[in-house]
């Protein structure tokens, strides 16, 4: 297939770009290398260094004898989105290409209006260009487990059947994000299920979980090829956060009680999921959901874990307030077997893989800056005091 990686520049796009490119099909990255101005606008960088694009696909090509092509731009400036389309002629697009922190998105107004319109104008964009160039392009869109919040219900795939007043239907699950990155994925949803129902377009909407870990087959086969792994208090998700922070000497940042349950995934079943979706793709009109993660634990578990799998003595912070307004104990029951029909082999999270991500960062400890571990974006307060690298005039793509 001809498959477009928007975001292929990015922490999960890169190894995914990779993964498909071996398995033979003709892989074009989109990316405005955003992900890259963030850091800088932040003042860190990931644990382990990675090199420039251009750099990567070389080495790609030397490696594998396989080409990866490259489109730089900005999905949200629509001449560039369908220019790609049109030139590149895809079967299918698996778009990664958003801002994805929620912390980031709660800084203040600039920063929530920035990711709102960067992921909801940029995936619109594309819709339409999918829309007026090719509707039987399979548009794969990564969406987030976040989307459904923390209900005292099971959470289904995408859909629940409802029975009110004698009658019932089956309708789409009801969304309570928890940030304003999270309600951008759930405003996606709702444009592409009615982009589907109304032109007709076919899409995967895949409601990820958090993910863990840097190695995949294609990434670790030399070191330019290796993508990114982050830690700060913005960037960083739990697990990777913790593994830091247990080769660092510092106390586990359970925040609150710790009884947040979320679905987890090894970043090696993120390359596996997107494949599945492409390889088994959805109807045209159709819009389906699976939600890709294949464990669930406790942000206080996987702190016990870290501790277990350390060879070092790891302490765990008690009594952390909560940065975030979330529930801190709760009921998680997430039906999550589409993947698993369609042939999902989960890596599953154990001592081994956690000693594996320890020996990772150990390998690379001079590049992390302590000072960038503690939490700095409060959900409580609409301005944030985060202090930030760069000021937010130089930060371009924030204007907005
Ligand atoms: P990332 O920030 O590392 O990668 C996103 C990439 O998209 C970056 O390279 C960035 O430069 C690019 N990008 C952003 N806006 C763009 C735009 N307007 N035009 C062109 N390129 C743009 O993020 P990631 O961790 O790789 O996540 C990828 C996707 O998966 C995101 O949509 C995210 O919401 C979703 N997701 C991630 C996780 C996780 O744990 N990392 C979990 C669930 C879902
Ligand atoms: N948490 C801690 N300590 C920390 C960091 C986080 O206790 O040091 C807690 C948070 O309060 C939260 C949970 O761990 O309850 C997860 O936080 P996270 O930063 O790992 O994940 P989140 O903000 O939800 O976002 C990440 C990705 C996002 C993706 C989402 C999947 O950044 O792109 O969409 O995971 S999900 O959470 O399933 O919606």
């Amino acid at each position: 297939m001809k498959i477009l990686v928007l975001g292929g520049d990015g922490y999960l796009g890169w190894p995914t770009a990779l993964h498909l490119s071996a398995l033979g099909h003709h892989i074009t990255v989109v990316d405005n290398l955003v992900r890259r101005e963030y850091d800088a606008e932040m003042g860190v960088d990931s644990v382990v260094p990675i090199a420039l694009l251009d750099e990567r696909v070389k080495k790609w090509k030397e490696v594998s004898g396989r080409r990866i092509d490259v489109r730089i731009g900005n999905l949200t400036d629509a001449a560039f989105t369908y220019g790609v389309v049109a030139e590149c002629k895809p079967d299918a697009i698996v778009h990664f290409g958003e801002q994805r922190s929620a912390p980031y998105s709660m800084i203040d107004r600039e920063h929530a209006v920035y990711t709102q319109v960067n992921n909801v104008v940029g995936t619109l964009n594309l819709m339409y260009a999918i829309a007026e160039t090719n509707p039987g392009i399979h548009l794969v869109k990564l969406g987030t487990m976040g989307e459904y919040g923390y209900p005292d219900i099971d959470i289904e795939e995408g859909f629940i059947e409802i029975t009110h007043k004698a009658s019932t239907d089956v309708l789409p699950y009801p969304k309570q994000p928890g940030s304003f990155y999270h309600l951008s994925k759930a405003h996606d949803s709702a444009n592409i299920m009615f982009a589907c129902r109304v032109w007709g377009l076919r899409s995967t909407d895949l409601n990820q979980g958090i993910v863990y870990g840097q190695s995949t087959i294609e990434t670790d086969l030399d070191p330019v090829l290796a993508t990114r792994f982050d830690y700060d208090g913005v960037f960083g998700t739990v697990l990777n956060r913790f593994c830091v922070q247990a080769v660092m000497g510092r106390p586990l940042t359970v925040y609150g009680a710790g009884g947040q349950t979320r679905g987890m995934l090894h970043i090696r079943d993120t390359v596996a999921c997107v494949t599945l979706a492409l390889e088994n793709p959805a109807e045209q009109g159709e819009f389906r959901v699976f939600n890709q993660f294949t464990e669930s634990f406790s942000v206080r578990d996987m702190a016990e874990m870290v501790k277990k799998a350390s060879t070092k003595p790891v302490q765990i912070a008690q009594g952390l307030a909560n940065p975030r307004v979330e529930r801190e104990e709760h009921y998680f029951h997430a039906a999550n077997t589409k993947l698993l029909d369609l042939g999902l082999e989960p890596h599953l999270l154990n001592s081994g893989v956690i000693a594996g991500m320890l020996d990772l960062v150990e390998r690379y400890r001079d590049r992390v800056d302590p000072e960038a571990i503690a939490p700095t974006v409060q959900w409580r307060s609409s301005a944030s005091t985060l202090k930030t690298g760069n000021t937010s005039s130089d930060a371009s793509f924030l204007e907005v």
